[in-house]
C-alpha cells in the first residue's frame, strides 16, 4: 500500500467571490498549465486529479446573511462543499492539496481535515504562510472580504456561526495556528490577535532569525504533540518581486530561497497531512512568472531535492 505522502489528491476550487480583486477563479487551470501535475509524478508520486469543484448558488436561503460579509451566500455554498470534499478525499488515504481560488477556500479545507484527523486521534496544527493575519471578522473587517476572515473563523472565532450548515464544525485550537510572513494587519484584527495570544512569525522576526529556525520551532511543537499539519499557502506571502499574480500585494515577503527552504523543512518533517495553494490571480500575472514559481515551490514541499538525495539538515555537513 502506498503511504499517503504517496499520493496526491488534486482538487481545484475556483472561488474568487472572498477576495476584492476577481480573477482567482483561474488558478487552478494556471497551475495545471504551469506543470503541476508532471512536476508531482516526476517526483514518483502517484496524482489522482479531480478536476475542479462546482456549487450551486443558494444553500441556505432562510438564514439572514451577517453584515460585513461580502458574498456570505456563496461563501457558504464553496465551503460546505470543500469541506465535505476535503473529509471525503482524506478518508480515500490520499494527501490532499486544495487549488485556489481565493483565501475562502480553506474554511471548508481546513475543517474537513480537522475533522478527519479528530476522528484518527491525532491533533491538526495549521501553518499560514500569508502577508496578512486573516484574522477578521464581521465585527473587526474594514472590507467585509471574507478571505481576510478565514483563519479566525477556523479558530472558532464569532460572527460566521451558521456558514457551514450541517457539515460539522471542527475549531481549532488558536494555540495550533502559526501565522508566517506576516506584514499586514488591521488594527481590529491585531487587538483579536493579541486577545487570543495567536502565534505569529511576522517578517520582522523571519529577519532576525531566519525561516531555519522558525520553521524548525513549528515542526517541534507538532512533532510533540503527535500532530499532523495543514499547509494554507498564501502566494502573497511571496514577495511581491517574485509573485506579482496576486491581488494584494505588499512589499518585503519572502524571498525565493527562504520560500524553497521552508518547503524543504516541511517536506523533511514528514509531517504535513494536506495542503492549500489560494489567492494565485492569473489575471495579474506577468507571462506565467507566478504560477511556474508556485509550481517549483510545490516541487520542494513534496521532495525535489537540489542534489537529489537527503541535506543533513541538523547540523551543517562534516568535513571528511
Ligand atoms: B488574504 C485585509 F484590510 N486585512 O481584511 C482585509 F488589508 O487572503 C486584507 O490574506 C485581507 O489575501 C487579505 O480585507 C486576505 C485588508
Ligand atoms: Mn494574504
Ligand atoms: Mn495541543
Ligand atoms: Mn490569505
Amino acid at each position: 500500500a502506498l503511504k499517503r505522502a504517496e499520493r496526491v489528491a488534486l482538487l481545484g476550487v475556483p472561488v474568487e467571490v472572498g477576495a476584492a480583486q476577481r480573477g482567482t477563479l483561474m488558478g487552478p487551470a494556471a497551475l495545471r498549465t504551469a506543470g503541476l501535475v508532471p512536476m508531482l509524478e516526476s517526483l514518483g508520486l502517484l496524482v489522482e486529479d479531480h478536476g475542479d469543484l462546482m456549487v450551486a448558488p443558494d444553500s441556505d436561503l432562510a438564514q439572514n446573511p451577517p453584515s460585513n460579509a461580502r458574498q456570505y451566500r456563496e461563501i457558504q455554498s464553496w465551503a460546505r462543499a470543500v469541506s465535505a470534499r476535503a473529509y471525503q478525499l482524506a478518508c480515500s488515504g490520499a494527501l490532499p492539496l486544495f487549488l485556489g481560488g481565493d483565501h475562502t477556500l480553506s474554511m471548508g479545507s481546513v475543517n474537513g481535515m480537522a475533522r478527519f484527523w479528530r476522528e484518527q486521534g491525532r491533533e491538526l496544527f495549521l501553518l499560514w504562510l500569508d502577508a496578512h493575519a486573516d484574522y477578521n471578522t464581521p465585527s473587526t473587517t474594514v472590507t467585509g472580504n471574507m478571505h481576510g476572515m478565514s483563519a479566525a473563523f477556523l479558530c472558532g472565532e464569532p460572527g460566521l456561526d451558521q456558514l457551514l450548515g450541517d457539515e460539522p464544525r471542527m475549531p481549532l485550537d488558536p494555540q495550533h495556528l502559526h501565522l508566517f510572513g506576516v506584514r499586514s494587519v488591521d488594527r481590529q484584527e491585531r487587538l483579536l490577535l493579541q486577545q487570543r495570544r495567536i502565534n505569529i512569525a511576522d517578517m520582522r522576526q523571519i529577519d532576525e532569525f531566519g525561516v531555519g529556525v522558525l520553521i524548525r520551532q513549528i515542526i517541534e511543537q507538532v512533532q510533540s504533540c503527535g500532530g499532523v499539519l495543514h499547509v494554507s499557502f498564501d502566494v502573497d506571502f511571496l514577495d511581491p518581486q517574485l509573485a506579482p499574480g496576486v491581488g494584494t500585494m505588499v512589499p518585503g515577503g519572502a524571498t525565493y530561497r527562504e520560500a524553497h527552504l521552508v518547503m524543504e523543512l516541511l517536506h523533511d518533517s514528514g509531517l504535513v497531512g494536506s495542503v492549500d495553494i489560494v489567492e494565485l490571480n492569473p489575471f495579474l500575472d506577468e507571462r506565467g512568472r507566478t504560477a511556474c514559481t508556485v509550481v517549483e515551490l510545490i516541487g520542494s514541499l513534496f521532495g525535489q531535492r537540489i542534489t537529489g538525495w537527503a541535506t543533513p539538515s541538523a547540523m551543517p555537513p562534516q568535513p571528511r
